[in-house]
Parts: structure tokens; sequence; C-alpha cells
């Protein structure tokens, strides 16, 4: 059933030469002070597309460095709201006409399907830099009522240099959802980016230069995690740590934060979100999100709908229209028109991925459809579903990141209510009914971050975005991520004039 489309052999040249390859150190494409380069693979072979310089602890203070200079001396707190306001608007019209670039670098680079780039991912770059530029003029603290003789107002200040460090499944997205709240607060930035997709955020840097960013502004470290991430988390000139990747890399940093200068931290981390079919909904209205709200982005995604909870009524039906979706998803040349599924990141993933497929039979599930890899280049998987899938089954369990469908069967609303909580994880959850009280009933009952209801990856710029439980601390997007970048100061004045 699974042709191996001609393109997986030959893989598609891609739009776009690779330009950037050094780090971004106050405002200069350097080599990293070792002299040391590490390749960066073409997710659809394999081979390499370019040696990137590898940023370790000597790089990550240079970059501090610059960072903290434009920070304490240098131009971009002491801007005024209105002209970050207008840096961060170029750069966003920057980003919107190279969009096919910034596109062709990140399926290049990640594997993810070009019209999902082009369409999705640069557009949404794009919208959130316009969102946090919006903001940067509007950010303002309070006057406060006190008891007694005083006048209270609380500042709202950036809280200085901040350290991120991002994932390889949306390296542009996660750049921007990293970059637009802390640039728009006044903050100065130290950014790492995975050591899968290093090339993408390399560019938006150039464009934020063009547009205006002052030198040491935006410094952008390209490297390992436990090298450049670890000095990044540890280090005692950064001010303020933000994580998005997995849990156990969570743990790390979180500790790293503490043992050294008790930086705050926020973190989004992994998921094993829910999706639940009630019995009133629509079979293939539901089998066709169920299918999104899980396959999109190859899998990739912390908040993928990863436990498929099907009521009993329209259970089979559901397995069978299910397993005919997954049958018909596309899947090929990333570069290529309507391709749905492009290969998964690396090897490492690619073998993770088969080995809880592996485990998913052994434990009894029953493979419906798919199982292997896709192909026999690159790193493509057959998209698959299981049905038959019980709660104690790794693959219930545990984040696959990948094209695999668990599907699994319930009651009646309180059981499934139980078993979607029974959870470290606590991500995201979607809800598939026509019925307003069964809809509430779950969007209340549900610990997670946050509740689709009749649709799911809805990612608007202005919606927060973070974890329950063992999924993440804090928020992102939205106001409330400004918090994340921002200091309160109370200045208490007496009003007791001594002249008086
Ligand atoms: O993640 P890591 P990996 C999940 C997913 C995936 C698994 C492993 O289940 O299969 O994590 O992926 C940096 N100090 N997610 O290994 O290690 C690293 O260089 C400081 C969910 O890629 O968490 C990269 O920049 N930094 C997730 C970033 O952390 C360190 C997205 C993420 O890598 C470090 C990705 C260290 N000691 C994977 N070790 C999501 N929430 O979306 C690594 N890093």
């Amino acid at each position: 059933k699974f042709s191996t489309a001609a393109a997986i052999e030959e893989p598609i040249k891609p739009p776009i030469k690779v330009e950037h390859t050094q780090l971004l150190i106050d405002g200069k494409f350097v080599d990293a002070a070792t002299g040391k380069t590490f390749p960066t693979l073409d997710p659809r072979t394999g081979d390499v597309i370019s040696h990137v310089a590898e940023g370790d602890h000597e790089d990550v203070d240079r970059a501090v460095a610059a960072a903290r200079k434009a920070f304490d001396r240098g131009p971009w707190p002491k801007m005024t709201a209105y002209e970050r306001q207008r840096i961060l608007l170029r750069a966003a019209d920057l980003f919107e006409k190279h969009n096919d670039d910034l596109a062709a670098l990140e399926t290049w680079d990640n594997g993810k399907p070009y019209e999902q780039s082009a369409q999705i991912e640069i557009p949404m770059l794009v919208r959130l830099f316009r969102y946090y530029a919006g903001w940067a003029d509007k950010i303002h603290g309070l006057t406060v009522p006190a008891d007694g003789p005083y006048h209270v107002q609380t500042l709202h200040e950036p809280i200085g240099v901040a350290g991120q460090i991002i994932p390889w499944n949306f390296p542009l997205v996660m750049f921007a959802w990293k970059v637009g709240p802390a640039l728009a607060c006044g903050n100065t930035i130290v950014l790492k980016t995975a050591e899968q997709t290093p090339l993408s955020a390399l560019y938006a840097s150039k464009l934020l230069h063009e547009a205006g960013l002052p030198p040491g502004v935006l410094n952008i470290i390209s490297g390992f995690g436990p090298t450049a991430g670890a000095a990044i988390a540890s280090h005692m000139d950064i001010d303020k740590l933000a994580f998005t990747g997995s849990t156990e890399t969570g743990k790390i940093v979180l500790e790293l934060a503490a043992r050294s200068n008790l930086k705050p931290v926020t973190l989004e981390l992994g998921g094993k979100s829910p999706f639940i079919v009630c019995e009133d909904a629509d079979v293939d209205e539901a089998v066709e999100l169920a299918h999104f709200a899980l396959f999109f982005n190859q899998g990739q995604c912390c908040c993928a709908g990863s436990r498929t909870f099907v009521h009993e009524r329209v259970y089979d039906e559901f397995i069978e229209k299910a397993k005919a979706r997954a049958l018909k998803r596309a899947v090929g040349d990333p570069f290529k028109g309507g391709i749905e599924q492009g290969p998964q990141i690396d090897s490492e993933q690619f073998q993770k991925i088969l080995k809880y497929i592996r485990s998913g039979v052994e434990s009894g599930a029953t493979l419906e459809t798919g199982g292997d890899r896709f192909g026999n280049s690159g790193f493509y998987i057959q998209p698959t579903v299981f049905s038959n899938v019980k709660d104690d089954m790794l693959i219930a369990k545990e984040e696959i990141f990948g094209p695999v469908q668990s599907i699994l069967k319930f009651k009646d609303l309180d059981d499934v209510i139980q078993r979607a909580n029974n959870t470290h994880y606590g991500l995201a959850a979607g809800v598939f009914t026509k019925n307003i009280n069964t809809a509430n009933t779950l969007t209340r009952a549900l610990r997670a971050g946050t509740v689709w209801v009749n649709c799911f990856d809805t990612f608007d710029a202005a919606i927060p975005f973070g974890g329950y439980k063992m999924s993440g601390q804090g928020r992102e997007k939205g106001e409330y991520s400004l918090k994340n970048y921002l200091q309160v100061k109370a200045v208490v004045t007496s009003l007791k004039n001594p002249a008086w």
C-alpha cells in the first residue's frame, strides 16, 4: 500500500542557498572560539546540508557580555517603546518579504512540508512579531492606593539578559514565541537553537538586524545542549531562562538555574494530550480532526492529541475511518506540492518511534495500519494507527513524538475524565462534541493548559499556551508572556514634604 514516491529517492533541490552558518554575537557573524563546527542534516536523506559553528561556554560568555552591554549601557532598554515597536514591525515586514526563503530553509533543515512552512509557520512568525510590537508601547504599571501619606506606583521594567533554549520541531515559531515578547519588553537575549535546526533562526536574526536591531540585543548560539545549553542555563549573568523541550531536559535546566543564580525559569515541556470523541460526534468530522491533532508536523508536536479516546458507541466506525484516513495520508518529499507528511527530524527520533511501534505490538494493541519506515532512505515513517490501546501500555503513557495514533475506548464522561487526567502531563486536550453541557463538563474537568473544543492546534498569537503538571511552568504567547520578561518595581514616595 505504501509506494515509495520517486521524490523520496531523488530529493527535490531546495530553492535556497545557505548563507549563514556562524554564530551571531554582538551584531556580527563569527566563528566559534574553538573553531569547531558540526553538520546539520537533511532529514530526507541524512546528507549534510552545511557545517555550522559549534558554540560552547566561551561563546556563551561572549554573547552574554554583548547582551549585558546592550542592556546596561546600550540603546535597547533606553530607546523609547515606540522606537522598539517600529523595529519589530519592520522586522515583521522583512520576514513577510522573505517568506519563501525562510520557509525553504525551515523545510530543508526540519523536513516539514514546504506548504506548511510557507503558509502557516512563517505567517505565524510575522503575526507574532506584529502582535508583540503592538505591546511594546502599552506596557505600564499602576498607581496603588496605600494606607498613609504615600504615593505608590509600580514600574514594569525589563528583567535584563534573557537566556532562551528552543527545540527543533517548530524552529521559527519557537523563535518568535521567545524573542517577540522579550524584545517588546526591552530585554536583550542569548538564544540557543536546537542542534538539528540551526539555520532559519540565523537568517531571521539577520533580518532583525536589517530592520534596525542594535548589535548585542539578540545573540544566536548554535550548538549542543550539554555544552552551550547548559552554559546558558547556569550562567551567573543571565537574568531569566525560557526553555522549550523535553520534560527530562526541563528538569536539568531548572536545576542548573537554581544552582547558579536562581534565575526565574519558564518551561514548555512534553505532553500526552487526550483527544476525546464523544458519543454524539459526527464521526467523519471527528476522524479528520483527530487525525490532524496527531499527525500534524509528522506527529512532532508537544501538544499532539496522542491519546484518542473514543466513546464505545462510535468506536468501531471511528477505527475503520481513522485507518482509511491514515492510509490516504500523502507522505513524501516535503518540497513537493500536496504532501502532508515529510520525514522525522533525525535518526534518533526515527529509531525512538519505531521502538514505540514495536512496543505497541508487543503489548497487545492492534496495529490497524502502518508500523514501519516509509521508503528506504531518510527518516520517513508510515502513518500508523493502533486500536485496542490500554491505559497502561507505553504507547498510551509516553510521548512518542511521531505519526502514531493510539485509540482507546471509553464508556462515559466520568470514566474518560479520570483516565484523561491520569498522567503526569497536562499540556493540552481536545474535546469533540455537539453537546454544550458535555463540552462544559469536560473543559472544566480536564487538567490541561489548553482545551480545544471542536478544533485543535489553534495557535493565535494572543492565546496563552503552557502546561499543567510536568508539562511546564508559566505561559507563552498573549499578554501572559509579558510577565515572563518584566520585573515589577514598587516606588513608594512619602507625601509628607519636609518643607511643609
Ligand atoms: O529534546 P531536548 P530532544 C520531546 C520529544 C522528543 C524528546 C527528545 O518527546 O522525542 O523530547 O528530544 C537543549 N542543558 N520534545 O532530545 O533534549 C537542546 O540542545 C541545556 C518535546 O531534542 O529537550 C535543544 O535546544 N539545554 C518538545 C533543547 O534543549 C539542553 C520539543 C531541546 O532538546 C540540554 C522537542 C542541557 N543539558 C522535544 N540538553 C516540545 N515540548 O515541544 C538538551 N538541551
